[in-house]
């Protein structure tokens, strides 16, 4: 038996991990307790994450199809006939003709990420689309604004806040982790709430988190915005801000904004009582410390972007960015403000069909499916989609399915085959976090103290696989594009690099994610190398005191301030003040979603999901409050129709006075299947697809973000004619 410490690669909390193998297989996933920076968040995805390594579907091996059958072939005939086809489809159709979906597991492994971005660029592809665009993007649109760089996000000095406003998030189940990380973070909440201070956690369902805060306030759905104007109104109208407007630009336009609001028009439209709304503002502005914290439940809604600005509005009226007990803005491991041009282009690049401009370099997964089936010149006809599962994740995943049936070639890279890749023309197999030796700069930048580790593979990549960002860099080489920036003279370089590094089993002479880690460390000049790779447990200490006002300072570098009122998003707001609150009777809830702890989105089938109970897989429930179950004639246990303007499905209804009314809750990442290419068979997961309800026409206008919480939806008793999901997935 043999021990190794890594840090986990399943979500943003990065937290550190004791491995125990035995004759080269993973036994034990525990927490790292020695770990000085994180481990407390530990959970069961990470201690059954393992059940994936050697799990009889796993992907490993390049599978080409054949029919309707799929063969084993080697890593040089993959390479070879995808490097032809997506070059054939470039000759004919223009590089836009090639585009990539890259979902959320890359995020966390830098090789294949680094390597994916350098393949598309060698392309010259801007047909480019990332989970972001089913999360976060709000946040990168508000950042772009506010500071001129997407992939500025503050982080929080939990220990020494008064005062938290937590809106739309549940951390008691996802962690307090979100373009950041603050570990063991919930906890340390409830530890100040313990000494005495306040948690007010905003949230249409009365969350598992919302339960153990000081109040639960239940707007509507996508309503924050409304809310957050109206509490700002109160602060200005009593003149309890006091902003630093030395480091703030447009602060007169916000206050004239909130000056004219109409309390009882923003109150109606959240459906919060206004005496409510004044007592929340007064609180929040009084408190000594505090800090506004919006994440997932209001970006993925139709006015995503709105909230997440009037929460940081908020916290500069109220003077609570970059002071103690609030938000602040670190440089980590690497600097992101001063490198994130570097690392992450501008991008002006705009969708062909609707000519949406692109969001942080990447267009809308709501975008993908008519981006494909449109024919005219830069029609999408070959698609590589590295760790994203779009189909069941995204909306009308439905299209999304038929429209990936049309593609001249479809590239996966996955571990599994899952639903969104059974047109797959090719199936690469995806390496597993416990397998990578690799550090993530980017990711533990974001980090509330500097932090670095390394992590370490506990097992050997299985003798026939290669890694993921081994596959990417050749297939680059293989279809004659240049590697690193333009200088395609360079190829025969990393070519004999390749070949050097090969006869004389030196690794590191190859052109590797490790060397160009490397190179971003040193730049950001936090940690020596040497020191990340002595430290077993990692560095970095979660007590560490920040130092306040770095934002500003960095800001006034660049020759700027913050940009409180970016005239997108007043204009924007305005027009939403102009239109007139109304529901459409047809539709009189809105569906909103919810994660829980043993499942990361669509893809903890294999590991964490097989420790649930069968009542605890009820990935086909709707939950609606009791009094509108009472209204609609629906009773506990009743199977019924839910209906949005794009699809139906079958779901049981619950009744639950947990959901506020005119809300309904379902959770996502269920009715899906996971096939074994080697026969061909595939298992389904149970539940329904909730998001095939979700329109991909129906978007936050500023993020592009479709409305996976907020979707106007109807509930109705089966009828003879109801479609039942199972078979018409079968059937499908
Ligand atoms: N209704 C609703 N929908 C939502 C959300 C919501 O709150 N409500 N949340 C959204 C959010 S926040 C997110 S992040 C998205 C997620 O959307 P996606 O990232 O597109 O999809 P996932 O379901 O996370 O599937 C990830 C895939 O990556 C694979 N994978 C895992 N690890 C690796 C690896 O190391 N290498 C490779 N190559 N593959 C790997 C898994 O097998 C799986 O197939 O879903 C969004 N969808
Ligand atoms: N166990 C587990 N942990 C995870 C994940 C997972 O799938 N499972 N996913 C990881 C990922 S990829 C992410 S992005 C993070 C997300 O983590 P969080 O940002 O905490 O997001 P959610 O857990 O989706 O919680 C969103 C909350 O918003 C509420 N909500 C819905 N609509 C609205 C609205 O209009 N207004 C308000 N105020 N609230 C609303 C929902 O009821 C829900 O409770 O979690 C990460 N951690
Ligand atoms: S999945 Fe669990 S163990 Fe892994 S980083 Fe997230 S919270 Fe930590
Ligand atoms: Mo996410």
């Amino acid at each position: 038996m043999s021990t190794s410490y890594t840090v986990c690669g399943i979500c943003e909390q990065g937290c550190g991990l004791k491995v125990t193998t035995e004759n080269r297989r993973v036994i034990k996933v525990e927490p790292d307790k020695d770990n000085p920076y994180s481990w407390q968040d530990f959970c069961i995805k990470a201690g059954k994450s393992h059940l994936a390594l050697n799990h009889p579907k796993r992907i490993t091996q390049p599978m080409k199809r054949v029919g309707d059958r799929y063969v084993a072939t080697s890593y040089d005939e993959a390479v070879a006939a995808i490097a032809e086809g997506f070059n054939r489809i470039i000759d004919q159709h223009g590089a836009n003709a090639v585009a990539s979906y890259v979902g959320n597991p890359n995020g966390f492994n830098f090789g294949s990420a680094l390597f994916h971005t350098m393949l598309l660029d060698a392309i010259g592809t801007e047909s480019r689309y990332w989970v972001g665009s089913i999360d976060q993007n709000a946040l990168h649109v508000v950042s772009d604004e506010l500071y001129g760089n997407p992939w500025v996000s503050l982080q929080a000095d939990i220990d020494h806040c008064d005062h938290f406003l937590l809106i739309g998030t549940n951390p008691q189940i996802s962690t307090m982790c979100w373009i950041g990380y603050s570990p063991n973070g919930w906890k340390r909440v409830l530890a100040r709430k313990a000494e005495g201070a306040e948690v007010v956690v905003v949230d249409p369902r009365r969350t598992e988190s919302a339960a153990k805060a000081s109040q639960h306030i239940q707007p509507l759905p996508e309503s924050d915005w409304a809310l957050l104007l109206a509490i700002i109104k109160v602060i200005v109208d009593k003149d309890l801000g006091r902003p630093r407007d030395q480091h703030l630009q447009g602060l007169e336009r916000v206050l004239a904004i909130a000056a004219s609001a109409d309390l009882d028009d923003l109150a109606k439209r959240c459906d919060i009582p206004v005496e409510v709304i004044i007592q929340l503002a007064e609180n929040f502005a009084r408190a000594p410390r505090a800090m506004a914290v919006a994440r997932t439940g209001v970006s993925v809604g139709r006015h995503g972007v709105l909230a997440l600005w009037l929460t940081q509005v908020l916290n500069y009226l109220t003077d609570r960015v970059e002071s103690e007990g609030g938000l602040y803005y670190v440089s980590g491991v690497l600097d992101l403000l001063a490198a994130g041009d570097t690392l992450f282009p501008h991008s002006e690049a705009k969708s062909r069909l609707r000519g949406n401009k692109n969001v942080a370099g990447a267009h809308s997964l709501a975008e993908l499916a008519d981006e494909i089936t449109t024919p005219g010149e830069g029609q999408i006809r070959g698609l590589i989609i590295n760790s994203g599962n779009p189909v069941v994740s995204g909306p009308e995943g439905h299209k999304l399915d038929a429209a990936l049936a049309d593609l001249d070639m479809l590239v996966v890279i996955d571990q599994f085959q899952r639903e969104s890749h059974r047109h797959a023309d090719w199936l690469i197999p995806g390496d597993h976090f416990l397998e990578r030796d690799d550090i993530n700069p980017l990711i533990q930048s974001l980090s509330p103290t500097p932090r670095a580790q390394q992590a370490r593979a506990a097992v050997p990549l299985p003798e026939t696989m290669r890694y993921e960002w081994e596959f990417l860099r050749d297939l680059t080489l293989a279809m004659d594009k240049p590697l690193l920036d333009g200088k395609k003279w360079l190829n025969p370089l990393v070519k004999a690099s390749i070949w050097l590094a090969r006869v004389t089993g030196k690794k590191q002479l190859a052109l590797s994610p490790n060397l160009l880690s490397r190179l971003l460390i040193r730049s950001g000049g936090r940690f020596s190398w040497s020191e990340i790779s002595r430290a077993t447990h990692g560095l970095g200490k979660v007590d560490d005191r920040p130092q306040f006002g770095t934002l500003f300072e960095k800001l006034s570098q660049q020759g700027r301030k913050v940009a409180l009122a970016p005239d997108s998003f007043v204009r924007h707001l305005q027009q939403t003040l102009d239109t007139p609150l109304a529901k459409n009777p047809e539709f009189p809830l809105q569906l909103i979603s919810r994660r829980r702890l043993k499942m990361m989105n669509s893809w903890s089938v294999e590991t964490s999901m097989t420790a649930m109970s069968e009542r605890e897989k009820t990935g086909d429930r709707i939950e609606i409050n009791t009094e509108d179950g009472q209204r609609f004639g629906l009773q506990e246990g009743q199977t019924v129709t839910v209906s949005s303007a794009v699809a139906e499905l079958r779901a049981v209804v619950h009744l639950s006075d947990d959901i506020r009314p005119g809300v309904a809750v379902m959770e996502h990442g269920w009715g899906h299947r996971t096939f074994d290419p080697k026969t061909g068979q595939g298992s389904y997961n149970g539940g329904v697809n909730r998001n095939q309800l979700v329109s991909n026409r129906d978007l936050d206008p500023l993020s592009r973000v479709p409305r996976l919480n907020g979707t106007d939806i109807r509930v109705t008793p089966v009828t003879a004619a109801s479609p039942s999901n199972p078979a018409e997935l079968a059937a499908r």
